[in-house]
């Protein structure tokens, strides 16, 4: 009898890490199995996946140097032929394994993507993005954690995507998502907070990335509120934010985040180019994907623990200390009216306060701004 016997896509690989190696890799969004033949396939499928892990912690733990498939083979009890085939696979996925006749094998470089045993290796977090799903290309990565926050997945689950088909950005518009080369994932957080309060997640979000970025980069970026991330003036990172709530209380939260790491200027629509931009376009030079996406889930696990013990003043401070809407001529696109005025401050919320030129302060907890009025 397999308990949580279910399906896997064949051409998605989908893979839950719940924490410790080697972990087991299921898809909850599918239908369990009921065929027995299947069912001893996906074992069997799931069996051989484990053991190629278990191939490729082995030589993590002795990176650098040359391991003998002897030694694999008897300390994994697998056979000298499991052991390469295993190599073969791995070499497949990225993994950059030297092979000497007579001194074995030796792991030289790891491939800069998303498998939920990369991202975990260097995992400083310890709850956000413990529960990882990993997919090479989906629709969009905020409706997987929707359907799983629906289906009752844990608070921290992260769902990352090489690419994203359906990319999402508000009011259902599309995000450009080109296969490895950006950081689209989207984190399901269940806080106790009222409704009105959802809108200060976008806002440290956004301090939480600006943070990682410019740990991991040394560039700055500016935050405009209430969703974007900018380098240079051009938009470098989105964030969509959605809630399912009672009147009085959140059930879920989905924070979905797209980073454009390492988009060329080709990868962008004629109609978005203008205005968009990467971190490889700004810096002149690649950035590693993988210890970046790494670096934002921990500064966003520290932001969003501070944020529940202190509330949203330290997010406030941090996020003004970025922006670039304050003190800017705006114009508020709200869905009630267009309004211009001096961006003067967020308040205590995270709505932003406007000034227009007849002295009206107007309050706004969503919306589009534009910095420079038309
Ligand atoms: C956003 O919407 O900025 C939110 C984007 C969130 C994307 C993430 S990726 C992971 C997760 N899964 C999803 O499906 N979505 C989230 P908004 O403010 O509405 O901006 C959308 C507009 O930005 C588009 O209409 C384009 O003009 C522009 N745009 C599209 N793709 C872009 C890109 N890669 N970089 C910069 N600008 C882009």
């Amino acid at each position: 009898m397999l308990p949580r016997c279910k399906k896997r896509q064949s051409e998605i690989t989908t893979w839950i890490f719940p924490g410790t190696f080697p972990g087991k890799y299921v898809n909850p969004l599918e239908q369990e199995i009921v065929d027995n033949q299947e069912k001893e396939d996906y074992n069997i499928s799931m069996a051989i996946e484990g053991s190629k892990q278990q191939v490729l912690e082995f030589l993590r733990r002795h990176r650098g140097e040359y391991i003998s498939g002897e030694d694999l083979s008897r300390d994994l009890a697998i056979s000298r032929t499991a052991v390469w085939k295993h190599i073969q696979s791995l070499r497949q996925e990225g993994y950059r394994i030297d092979a000497q006749t007579r001194r074995g094998y030796c792991l030289l470089a790891t491939p800069d993507c998303f498998y939920p045993e990369e991202v975990t290796a260097g995992l400083e977090t310890a709850w956000l993005g413990r529960t990882l799903y990993y997919y090479d290309e989906v629709g969009s990565t905020n409706q997987v954690a929707k359907e799983l926050a629906d289906d009752g997945a844990p608070e921290g689950t992260v769902i990352v995507a090489e690419c994203q088909t359906g990319g999402r950005g508000r009011r259902g518009r599309s995000w450009i998502s080109p296969a490895r080369k950006g950081i689209w994932f989207s984190v399901i957080l269940r806080p106790r907070v009222a409704p009105v309060q959802a809108p200060q997640l976008t806002l440290l979000a956004a301090v939480a990335v600006v943070a990682a970025v410019r740990e991991r980069t040394g560039l700055p970026l500016g935050i405009k509120w209430p969703n974007d991330l900018l380098a240079g003036g051009r938009k470098v990172c989105g964030i969509l934010t959605e809630i399912k709530a009672e009147i009085d209380a959140v059930e879920y939260i989905v924070l979905g985040i797209g980073l454009n790491a390492n988009l060329e200027a080709g990868d962008f629509s004629p109609e978005v180019s203008p205005q968009a931009t990467s971190l490889y376009l700004e810096l002149g030079r690649p950035v590693e994907r993988l210890p970046l996406f790494q670096r934002i889930l921990s500064c966003l696990e520290k932001w969003y623990e501070r944020w529940q013990d202190e509330g949203f003043a330290p997010v406030r401070e941090a996020w003004k200390e970025a922006s670039i809407t304050l003190g800017q001529e705006v114009r508020v696109n709200s869905w009630r009216e267009v309004f211009q005025g001096v961006a003067l401050d967020i308040d205590d919320e995270g709505s932003l306060l406007v000034r227009d030129a007849g002295g009206r302060i107007r309050r706004f907890n969503s919306g589009e701004v534009s910095l420079r009025p038309v």
